[in-house]
């Protein structure tokens, strides 16, 4: 890697840039014909993420498509519960399905330690994705946040509202924070495994914080996930390497956020008055075009990009992405089409 060359890594230094780095969260995946054709030989999705080498195949195609300036790893949050023994499956038209789902305190006392050689797969995956992209386009991995982890264990599936999780919160709450501190070890030696196997940043996604009020995002998600930072700033192998925090339209300040102390902010499609004058130098951020513009006319999708982009345009360590993953309905010409205009700004 020559990180001088890289803009993605430039703006995660909080440099100031003529351009916009960009990549989309969830840039692989159902809106690609290319994505589709593979995962059709797949009757369960963990199967394919099970699989390097189609993994590493899945990830190249958003940046052979679209030359974008960071790659991902492709492969799920879901694994850590999956390596914990909780067996997860998905199932046509219903989405994650646990098998062993924690149901009691018990459960979680009796959870093995997470064991990374469970996970070997997703390592792989890494190194053969490392290997096949150019050397100046970094190699982003990916963990839920430990309350988000939770949250799938607990609930055994997705939901709205996750009933079952808010419920076992506020009957179980040392349960709980057994579960958040374990779930936190497993996500430090999980990051730092794929930092050992070639990701250059990584991205911490807490996609269910918005369940959580002002108080419990606190004492439930941030206090967690500042934690896990503090111990990949302190791993000599994990130190260097760029921190992303992506927080589902969190119900807390920016300060809250920048607290974390992670490095750049990955912000929500409804945090529009964020405040920048608060994070200017010092904290780089990543976003937030609504992924659902991306359904509108050119002459939209233009207006409102270049509106994010005159806001951030000064900003010392600005990426452009959107608020939120690309979803299955998006027309890829749309993708490309934003691509291409960004550049252009
Ligand atoms: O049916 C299919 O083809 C599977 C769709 C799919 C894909 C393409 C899932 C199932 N996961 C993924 C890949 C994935 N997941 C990536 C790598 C692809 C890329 O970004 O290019 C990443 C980073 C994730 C992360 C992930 N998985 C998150 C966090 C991001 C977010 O959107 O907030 C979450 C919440 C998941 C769980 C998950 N995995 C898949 C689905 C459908 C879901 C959501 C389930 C739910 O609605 O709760």
């Amino acid at each position: 890697m020559s990180p001088s060359k890289s803009i993605f890594l430039k703006a995660l230094n909080r440099e100031i840039l003529p351009t916009a780095p960009i990549w989309y969260m969830r840039q692989a995946g159902r809106y690609m014909p290319e994505y589709r054709a593979i995962r059709k030989k797949f009757s369960n999705f963990m199967d394919m993420c099970k699989n390097p080498e189609v993994c590493c195949e899945l990830a190249l195609q958003p940046l052979n498509a679209y030359e974008l300036d960071a790659a991902i790893l492709f492969s799920d949050i879901l694994t850590v519960p999956d390596a914990l023994g909780m067996e997860v499956n998905f199932i046509e038209g219903k989405g994650p399905i646990f098998n062993n789902p924690i149901n009691t305190a018990n459960d979680i006392f009796n959870l093995p330690i997470f064991d990374p050689e469970n996970v070997s797969y997703v390592f792989e995956a890494v190194s053969n994705i490392k290997n096949a992209i150019h050397e100046d386009i970094p190699l982003i991995g990916f963990t839920g946040s430990p309350w988000t982890l939770a949250a799938y264990s607990i609930e055994g599936q997705s939901s709205k509202n996750f009933n079952k999780t808010i419920g076992f919160l506020k009957e179980q709450p040392h349960a709980m924070e057994t579960l958040l501190t374990m779930l936190t070890d497993a996500c430090f030696i999980y990051l730092r495994k794929q930092v050992q196997s070639g990701a250059d940043v990584v991205q911490i996604f807490d996609s269910w914080a918005n369940l959580l009020n002002e108080k419990e995002i606190e004492s439930i998600s941030h206090k967690y996930i500042k934690n896990l930072i503090q111990y990949l700033k302190q791993d000599s192998i994990t130190k260097d390497i760029p921190i992303i925090l992506f927080s589902r339209d969190p119900k807390c300040s920016s300060n809250s956020l920048i607290e974390t102390k992670a490095d750049c902010l990955s912000l929500y499609s409804t945090m529009v008055n964020f405040e920048k004058e608060l994070t200017y130098g010092r904290v780089a951020i990543q976003g937030n075009l609504n992924p659902k513009i991306l359904l509108e006319s050119r002459n939209i999708i233009k207006d409102e990009t270049y509106k994010i982009l005159s806001k951030y345009k000064d900003y010392p360590g600005y990426i452009f992405n959107l608020g939120h993953g690309i979803t299955p309905d998006i027309n890829p010409d749309n993708v490309k089409y934003l691509t291409d205009i960004v550049r252009e700004f």
